[in-house]
């Protein structure tokens, strides 16, 4: 069911802290965290709580859980900062998306370029 927890999900495991991340920031709806692949000197991901496989079905299904993960990537960006970054989802494989529980990169720390590859 759209939100429920997933077992076969890495991000749900790292939500249930059964994986460890290092979390630079938590609310009642996300938690946000360091990649492990880092992309730039800050690279954040900012995640809902609940699953939704990407962030068209999180826009579709809990708008105000969107919302609320955007607002927390202006918190990590603030709590970074970042004077300038850059917000991504990836949706779909043919963009990159490579983990399938909705997420938010926050990139910044270094100048980036535009478009993207
Ligand atoms: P995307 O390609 O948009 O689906 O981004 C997935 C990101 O997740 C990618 O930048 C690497 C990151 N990632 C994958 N596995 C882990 C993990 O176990 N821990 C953390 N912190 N990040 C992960």
């Amino acid at each position: 069911m759209a939100g429920e927890p997933q077992d076969d999900c890495l991000f749900c495991k790292i939500v249930a802290g059964s994986i460890p991340a290092t979390i630079v920031r938590e609310t009642e709806t996300t938690v946000a965290f360091r990649d492990i692949n880092p992309q730039a000197p800050t690279h954040i991901l900012v995640i809902p709580k609940a699953h939704y496989e990407n962030a068209a079905a999180l826009a579709a299904g809990a708008p105000e859980l969107a919302a609320d993960v955007l607002r927390e990537t202006r918190a990590v960006a603030e709590e970074e900062k970042l004077e300038s970054y850059r917000t991504v989802f990836n949706t779909g494989s043919g963009a990159g998306q490579t983990v399938w529980h909705a997420h938010a990169h926050v990139l910044g720390g270094r100048g980036l370029e535009w478009p993207p590859g």
